[in-house]
């Protein structure tokens, strides 16, 4: 088989490792996979990037047994030297970020911008976790007995089994591999079949920090499906924690596994997002966040603005300009800097745009922009907006695509209660000059999500803050603020430094 790359695009691969056919699973060393052979594809050309031998379960069990050794050895060394190693991998980082971004470019069709801003959250998240390794803080209380002392302390949890979605192909991981790294944990890794070369660009870069520091292999891999990886993985006793990025369904089914088997899962599913503007916003703002929040990426976050609700007094005007911004966004080459706008990941995502427009019109909605399928090698739509209509079901559901639902609304109350109609939780926004508005919108009776923005976009989170949703959701939280605690097994403990031995709550045992 001959991939069909430019010499640059060979280059480029080469300068990170990958060859023309990859070995797709680390576990220290890279295993000759046994898997069905996997072609990465551009989804801006339909070109093949490289090929991906995938895991057999032979190699997952090879993988999980490593994961579970480099932990024993890890979970020792001292949490600041964890953190060492973690800032040397954010050192390499910023050396291949030119690289990397590139290839998140060129195996998911993010713009350069957007690919190279996803290496940056990489970068950010080790700066986090240096300071982190040196923060693992535990609480001291007092204790009800005299002469005795009450503390919480955080250990290491196991080996954490990491599933990523395409959207998200490096930094995902990042989020999670990093402060697991800081907690003490190992990982065993299963990208998105969609971006395989990504995850083994980034675990070689990780394997050379490994190797410098004399570390165990902590970042671990098994390319593969989830009959292979997905499953086996959720299913297995040895990882503790399983923490996934994908689709309600993929959620509740790998959530189910792990319940049953009474382990920890860490779950971000489905965003369904949406942005209220009134009647008082500063609509120039408006529109630029309401534009990079439903076109970036091609609608492809799990934070992209699904749904616009607009005051009734400024919703002429936001949907003029809306329109006319639409027309102006430059889709093609994502590779090609002045682009805003690259192409969705696959035929399937195409078809479910085409899809969500059919239901759309069917129940009532109207395409005021786009709504097409361009004619062009590659995976490209047109972004959409569509005027709705309150409670259209197509509305309540996550496409992963480029469609924008427009609503219009005359007071806040009820433009909230609509906004929380959903079942997903994730982000939202409100774009407001008003303080009573704003404080509404954060307030215990505003919005239910996890992630709750004014003036600014629903999407595009900074790594310091916690990032996750409520409700179908899934209720996970990573990254930043103390969402490492879900990473550590935490063990309170009580010493009595005294003579007698008093009980609590004042009971008496005597013989
Ligand atoms: C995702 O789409 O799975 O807030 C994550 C954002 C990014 C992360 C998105 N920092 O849009």
């Amino acid at each position: 088989m001959t991939v069909a790359t430019p010499s640059s695009v060979s280059a480029l691969l080469s300068r990170l490792g990958l060859a023309e056919e990859n070995a797709g699973a680390f576990d220290g060393t890279w295993i000759q996979t046994h898997g069905k052979r996997y072609e990465s594809l551009n989804p801006a050309t339909g070109e093949i990037l490289g090929v991906v031998r995938e895991a057999s379960t032979a190699d997952y069990e090879r993988v999980a047994t490593s994961s579970v050794a480099a932990f024993h050895e890890w979970k020792s060394w001292p949490a600041p030297k964890r953190g060492e190693v973690v800032r040397q991998l954010g050192d390499a980082l910023r050396r291949h970020k030119e690289d990397l971004g590139h290839l998140v470019t060129l195996e998911v069709g993010k713009v350069r911008s957007e690919g190279l801003g996803e290496v940056q959250e990489m970068i950010d998240m080790a700066d986090f976790c240096v300071g982190l390794s040196r923060q693992l803080y535990g609480l001291s209380m007092h204790s009800e007995r005299p002469l005795h002392r009450m503390y919480e302390q955080w250990h290491p949890l196991g080996p954490v089994g990491v599933i990523t979605s395409f959207n998200f192909p490096v930094a995902v991981w990042a989020w999670n591999a990093m402060i697991a790294a800081v907690c003490g944990d190992s990982t065993l890794w299963k990208p998105s079949e969609h971006a395989t070369l990504c995850s083994i660009a980034v675990t070689k870069i990780a394997q050379e920090v490994l190797e410098a520091n004399g570390a165990p292999p902590i970042w671990n891999l098994a390319v593969g499906d989830r009959h292979v990886v997905g499953q086996p993985l959720s299913a297995d006793p040895r990882f503790p924690l399983i923490s996934a990025t994908g689709s309600v369904a993929m959620g509740r089914s790998l959530g189910g596994v792990v319940a049953a088997r009474l382990g920890r899962s860490l779950l971000e599913l489905g965003g369904n997002n949406g942005i209220l503007v009134t009647a008082d916003a500063d609509l120039d703002l408006a529109l630029r966040a309401v534009l990079f929040a439903a076109v970036g990426t091609a609608g492809q976050r799990c934070t992209t603005t699904r749904r616009l609700f607009l005051h009734k007094s400024i919703a002429a005007e936001m949907k003029d300009r809306l329109i006319q911004a639409y027309g102006s966004v430059r889709i093609g080459d994502p590779s090609e800097p002045s682009t805003l706008m690259g192409p969705l990941i696959h035929e399937q995502a195409v078809a479910d745009y085409r899809h969500a427009l059919e239901q759309a019109i069917e129940q009532g909605g109207k395409i005021l922009f786009g709504g097409k399928v361009l004619d062009r090698p590659g995976f490209f739509v047109e972004p959409t907006l569509v005027e709705a209509i309150p409670h259209m079901p197509i509305t309540c559901e996550e496409t992963f695509a480029p469609i924008l639902y427009l609503f219009e609304f005359e007071n806040l109350d009820e433009a909230i209660a609509l906004h929380n109609s959903v079942p997903q939780g994730l982000a939202s926004a409100i774009f407001t000059l008003n303080m009573r508005s704003a404080e509404q919108f954060l307030s215990v009776s505003g919005s239910d999500c996890g992630i709750a923005n004014v003036n600014i976009g629903t999407s595009g989170a900074e790594i310091g803050g916690a990032f996750g949703g409520e409700k179908e959701t899934g209720g996970g939280h990573e990254a930043g603020s103390d969402s490492w605690k879900t990473y550590m097994r935490r063990q309170t403990c009580t010493l009595n430094y005294g003579k007698n031995l008093p009980l609590a709550q004042g009971v008496t045992f005597e013989v």
